[in-house]
């Protein structure tokens, strides 16, 4: 079998990427190791920047979205006594965030891949990239048994941190920058109404807390749990008296409370390789870089790099140029390690930090102190919070 481009994994970058392919006419296979009702029970990101909204729509899967997406024109931060609401809107001359479900996205883009018939296949084992440093690449993998291998022009790593694709290319090819943080974030999905219309970022000095959402009647909330921490550690009733204290007295009043339809841990990780090409094998989303979730980075920096992959591929097969390719990893990583920075940046300021001595505490709260008190820094903050431009 042959086909232009091979990509490995379907989550949100495998997908979008193989759609976006197909509206500018070029052919890909997508691989992907689990089955598609396992990939649409992850429950992950949830706030989209305008970038990867405008995406999704080019893409011709946004109707949903704009359907049911809720708007965010803010949010709040509450340190100790402290709270301070960011005004996404006022301080970045209109701009704001939408709030919309990963598994939802995940879900649309399916859609379509199904609606035309794309190829997509789910439950493909022991999928390998092959040839990479040549000129005639290939990926094989086993479906009920029988290997298959697929030709390709190049193929497309999408497949997370745990992926084949980024553990195929020897060691010394590339080069890792990570920072792994003492502590992981218990997540639960809940059918109440949101505590409060936006998103409320609590630094408690039993840790931090998170109440998020996916819409009117599904609440997402969080709470920093040591890394040793198992969910079983955490009935659903001790998770929404944690949550009542760390998040403040008045959210405590206003919060709704129900049995958890969903229970994880996520380890927090800051991770970073580089380059992101090697030789005609691209890495894109999770399979090239991590961040912390606290700035809700990680779907929308995918989204970023399949911009600038899907452009260099293109330009390649319409105008026979090797230079968007030549160009993608630095492009990528250029806004990749500005939202490191950042993702870093507020998990540092919003956690608690076993570790810390009493001088990085107090600069936490001066931190803390200087945000509430300067536009300037309210402005750095909700300028990236919406995202940097592609
Ligand atoms: P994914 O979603 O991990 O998809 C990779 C796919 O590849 C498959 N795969 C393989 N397929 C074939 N062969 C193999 N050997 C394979 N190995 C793996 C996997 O089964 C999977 O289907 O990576 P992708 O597409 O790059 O997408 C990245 C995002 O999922 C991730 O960055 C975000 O979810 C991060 N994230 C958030 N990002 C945001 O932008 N905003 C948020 O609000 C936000 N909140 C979050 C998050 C991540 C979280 N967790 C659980 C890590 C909240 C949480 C709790
Ligand atoms: C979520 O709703 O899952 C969410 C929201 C904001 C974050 C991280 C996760 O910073």
């Amino acid at each position: 079998m042959r086909t232009q481009v091979v990509i490995i994994g379907a989550g949100p970058s495998g997908l979008l990427l193989s759609q976006l392919l197909h509206l500018a006419g070029i052919a890909s296979v997508v691989l992907e190791r689990r089955s598609a009702q396992h990939v649409l029970s992850r429950i992950r990101a949830g706030v989209l920047e305008q970038g990867l909204a405008d995406m999704l729509e080019r893409a011709g899967v946004g109707a949903r979205m704009h359907a049911e997406g809720l708007p965010h024109d803010g949010f709040a931060i509450s340190v100790g006594e402290t709270r301070l609401r960011i005004d996404l809107k006022a301080l970045t001359g209109g701009k704001s965030v939408l709030v919309y479900g990963q598994t939802e996205i995940t879900r649309d883009l399916m859609e379509a891949h199904a609606e035309r018939d794309a190829d997509v296949i789910y439950e493909a084992d022991h999928v390998t990239p092959l040839g990479f440093d040549g000129d005639t690449p290939k990926v094989s993998y086993m479906r009920e048994g029988v290997t298959h291998e697929i030709n390709c022009d190049f193929i497309c790593g999408c497949d997370g941190f745990h992926g084949v694709s980024r553990s195929s290319v020897p060691d010394q090819a590339f080069t890792v920058f990570e920072k792994v943080y003492p502590f992981g974030w218990l997540g639960i999905l809940a059918h109440v109404p949101p505590v409060d219309h936006e998103l409320i970022y609590a630094n408690h000095a039993r840790g931090f807390a998170l109440a998020s959402m996916r819409s009117h009647a599904l609440s997402r909330y969080y709470i920093q749990v040591p890394t040793s921490t198992h969910t079983d550690d955490w009935p659903d009733k001790a998770i929404w008296q944690e949550l009542k204290t760390r998040l403040g007295d008045e959210a405590a009043s206003a919060m709704e409370t129900g049995p958890s339809i969903e229970k994880g841990i996520a380890p927090l990780r800051s991770f970073v390789c580089e380059p992101l090409r090697f030789g005609r094998l691209f890495l894109a989303g999770d399979a090239g870089h991590i961040v912390p979730p606290t700035g809700a980075k990680g779907l929308n920096l995918a989204a970023s790099d399949i911009h600038y992959l899907s452009e260099a591929l293109i330009e390649y097969y319409g105008e026979k140029s090797q230079a968007g390719l030549d160009a993608y990893s630095q492009k990528a990583l250029a806004r990749i390690w500005k939202a490191e920075r950042f993702s870093w940046w507020m998990t540092m300021l919003l956690h608690q930090f076993p570790t810390l001595g009493p001088f990085d505490a107090r600069m936490q709260r001066a931190e803390m102190d200087y945000l509430v008190s300067s536009r300037a820094a309210q402005t750095a903050l909700a300028e990236n919070y919406v995202g940097l431009p592609y």
